[in-house]
């Protein structure tokens, strides 16, 4: 019998290697958890967990009594509630650090296909509007303004290192005041967000943070601005973010995350103004192996009585 259920789709190479050193139960999605037999349930002791944002909470851990480890695939754990696991005993890891770079870069990407409009000149390549009209509106320069980051941990430290090769003037928020090469901090998130061109949400996903990019931020960043969202999508009041774009107080956005995800508002499809991608930021054949590689990790040394590498609860 199975010690292992592995939950959502992973790629070929974190699937095959899943498969060869738990040989876990499958389940496509957290809420089919019932539907496995009761006795498949009773061995279960340790969770691979790829949720999609789907919650992960007390009733999904009371259907498994002998959980004793929920090994996250991503960073943010926000799914899983880490309170109910604490109660119950059950430890929870995520994949931290092997993503930095690939989370860092896309948002460095949204926000050059933002502020250059790449999305809408590629469009007009392919719709043939470059040999009958002529070349696409001009764009706007992206390097050499002034940038913040809100949140600078892990991946908003490598998005503020990107920045500075851009040549931005750096600002920051963060909780307290870090040890950085001439960025400023702001300890006021308003502050910050009207101090610059361009901000990037890189906040911790969870319920302290969510609604943290207010309707008050949003309109401080402006109608020349740029917000960029690698976070969550809750984090950002959406509703505010939409009506914002829609009448020019926030010039552009770029968003990977959403509030409902994978459902996107068609308000938001509908806006010239906001670069939109599916939750991408980590989809490279390298981040997902890697991110694998520490999930099982962190499932193999909970199996072996071991300290686990990846700890957060
Ligand atoms: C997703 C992420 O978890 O690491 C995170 O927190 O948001 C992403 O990497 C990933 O898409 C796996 O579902």
């Amino acid at each position: 019998m199975s010690r292992t259920l592995a939950v959502g789709t992973y790629s070929e190479e974190a699937d095959a290697a899943l498969s060869e050193t738990f040989d876990p139960v499958r389940l496509a999605a957290i809420a089919d958890l019932a539907s496995l037999d009761e006795t498949t349930r009773a061995g279960i002791e340790a969770v691979a967990y790829k949720g999609g944002g789907k919650p992960f909470g007390p009733a999904e851990m009371d259907l498994l009594p002998k959980l004793g480890l929920i090994a996250n695939f991503g960073v943010g754990y926000d799914a899983i509630d880490t309170g109910a696991a604490q109660e119950r005993g059950i430890a929870v890891t995520n994949t931290p650090d092997v993503l930095n770079d690939d989370v860092a870069d896309f948002a460095i990407a949204l926000w050059l296909m933002q502020r250059r409009g790449t999305d809408m000149a590629g469009r007009w390549l392919r719709d043939g509007r470059w040999a009958s009209e002529g070349p696409p509106p001009l764009a706007h320069t992206a390097s050499g303004g002034r940038a913040g980051v809100l949140g600078l941990g892990r991946i908003g430290h490598e998005i503020a290192d990107r920045l500075a090769a851009f040549k931005m003037d750096v600002h920051y928020y963060a909780r307290s005041e870090k040890e950085t090469p001439g960025w400023t901090f702001h300890p006021d998130p308003v502050d910050l967000a009207a101090s610059v061109d361009v901000l990037f949400v890189a906040l911790k996903g969870s319920p302290e943070t969510a609604g943290f990019v207010t309707r008050e931020m949003i309109e401080a960043v402006g109608p020349g601005g740029c917000l960029v969202n690698i976070a969550r999508g809750n984090t950002v009041d959406e509703e505010a973010l939409i009506a914002a774009l829609q009448d020019g107080r926030l010039g552009g956005a770029g968003l990977d995350v959403f509030v409902g995800e994978p459902e996107v508002d068609p308000r938001l499809m509908a806006l010239p103004n906001a670069v939109l991608q599916p939750h991408h930021a980590t989809s490279t054949h390298e981040c997902r192996a890697a991110m694998g590689r520490v999930q099982r990790d962190n499932i193999r040394a909970f199996l072996d009585g071991r300290p686990l590498p990846t700890r957060v609860a």
